[in-house]
């Protein structure tokens, strides 16, 4: 993890299976945070790994539903939502993020909250993951979703 007082999380996420979900707004971003997923779930050991794309984050919270509900140890959401003139950014942020967070509490699966929410596309792109980023807000999220699983 990165970031002002962020801990070093290792984990080992053998025999898991973990489902990421992922909304398919700005897609160089999105990129970014799924091959930084899949690189962390590589290197957690994981093997079962499902993907599921929607349209956007607002439909992020169905699909963490249904993947915890059918078998999924952990869930890992992604998506990013960048401020635009009207208050819709907000809507959908709290959507998300309200919805994510009732589907973790509600099932006790552990979801890794990997969405952006941002000023800006370059705000977005330091947090991708990609070359020249600051930091891999995909990789955290999936070490997150694994640690709280073996922390339960
Ligand atoms: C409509 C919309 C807008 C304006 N912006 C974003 C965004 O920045 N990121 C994102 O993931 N999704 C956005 N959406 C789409 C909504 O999440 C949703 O898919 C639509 O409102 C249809 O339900």
């Amino acid at each position: 993890m990165s970031g002002a007082g962020a801990p070093k999380i290792q984990v080992d996420g053998t025999g898991l299976r973990v489902t990421v979900v992922a909304a398919s707004w700005h897609t160089a971003v999105m990129d970014g945070l799924l091959a930084g997923t899949r690189r962390a779930l590589a290197e957690a050991g994981v093997r079962s790994v499902t993907e599921v794309r929607v349209p956007g984050s607002f439909e992020l919270p169905v699909a963490a539903a249904r993947a915890a509900e059918t078998g999924a140890d952990a869930v890992v959401a992604l998506g990013v939502v960048i401020r635009g003139g009207t208050p819709h950014f907000d809507y959908v942020c709290s959507a998300a993020t309200h919805g994510l967070t009732d589907v973790s509490t509600r099932t006790g699966v552990p979801v890794g909250f990997g969405l952006l929410t941002c000023d800006t596309e370059e705000q977005a792109l330091d947090r991708a993951g990609l070359p020249g980023s600051g930091e891999d807000k995909g990789a955290e999220a999936a070490e997150a979703a694994i640690a709280t699983v073996l922390a339960l």
